[in-house]
């Protein structure tokens, strides 16, 4: 900005009576002037830049496999409780430390139950096989976290999740809760394994 006799800067670091400025007064003829060329120039960037972005928001939604196909639907906490118990009964193979493994049929609906504190059961899944994983809480919210992959959900409580999931590595695959539960959710963490 130049001043009005065209002294560059800051010239109106004083005021009339040649005092210099408080900050508690109005620096003089500078706020409302034009803008400048390089003002100007940056508004200009950081608002096509947030264009850009908005819209870029809409395409990485609908390109990429990066979004998991999740579904939420509305249910009983104790319907989903009996549902998990006649899974559980129907394909139980085995027990480690207390906890029921499961070995569901290639391709079919397996449940997992996030309460306070374990995900359970065990579930032994087929690598290459597209499983419908339906998660839900019976008592109060929890985070899944499928470890070591980007898998990430919030389960609630009353609301059943439906994610469509194909192992595609052969391994052991912990979860993770990581939504704070309770007293006890630091040890909340359940497994799933993928066989060939
Ligand atoms: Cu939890």
């Amino acid at each position: 900005m130049r001043d009005e006799d065209g002294t560059p800067g800051h010239a109106e670091d004083r005021d009339e009576h040649g005092r210099p400025l408080s900050t508690l007064l109005p620096p003089r003829r500078q706020w409302w002037g034009r803008i400048g060329p390089d003002e100007r120039r940056w508004l200009t960037i950081a608002f096509v830049w947030c264009l850009i972005l908005f819209t870029g928001m809409y395409v990485w939604m609908g390109i990429g496999d990066q979004q998991t196909p999740i579904e939420s639907y509305r249910i009983d906490p104790d319907d989903f409780r009996a549902e998990v118990e006649s899974f559980v009964e129907e394909h139980r193979v085995d027990e480690v430390d207390g906890a029921d493994v499961v070995a569901p049929p290639p391709g079919s609906d397996v449940y997992l139950h996030a309460n306070q504190f374990a995900f359970r059961p065990v579930l032994q899944l087929q690598k290459d096989e597209e499983y419908r994983l339906l998660v839900s809480s019976t008592d109060v919210q929890h985070g899944l976290s499928l470890q070591p992959t980007n898998l990430n959900f919030q389960v609630l409580p009353g609301y059943l999740y439906v994610i469509r999931i194909t192992p595609d590595e052969v391994g052991e695959f912990p979860i993770v809760c990581n939504e704070y539960c309770g007293l006890g959710h630091h040890l909340m963490t359940g497994l799933i394994v993928v066989d060939d």
